[in-house]
């Protein structure tokens, strides 16, 4: 039986089956499939520590209430908004609070 499978990181086309009783195996770049790349952050990591902890709290507040002094304390964090979408429903808002608590709960 010969299977294909999407590769997502290399973005290529995985063949792989037995013919004949020899384990076959072929790639074939998928076209139309960007390379997806692993987040470069941790979800609730708003000061870049990477750690996930009390000292974020400030972090979230002043990116939900003033985001433009956010980046001006955090310039290198303009990814804020995937950093703070706690809840991943791709929106950074107040329903993202909750989250974040149990998040810290966890830690
Ligand atoms: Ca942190
Ligand atoms: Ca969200």
């Amino acid at each position: 039986m010969i299977r294909w499978l999407l590769h997502r990181e290399t973005a290529a086309w995985w063949m792989v089956g037995v013919v004949a009783g020899v384990l076959v195996g072929l790639t074939v770049p998928a076209v139309g499939f960007a390379k997806v790349d692993p987040p470069k952050f941790m979800l609730g990591d708003m000061n870049g520590d990477e750690l996930v902890d009390n000292f974020d709290i400030i972090g979230m507040e002043l990116a939900l209430t003033d985001p433009d002094a956010y980046v001006k304390l955090y310039p290198r964090l303009t990814d804020y908004k995937k950093r703070g979408d706690v809840n991943q429903d791709g929106m950074f808002n107040n329903f993202d609070l909750s989250a974040f608590e149990e998040l810290l709960k966890e830690k």
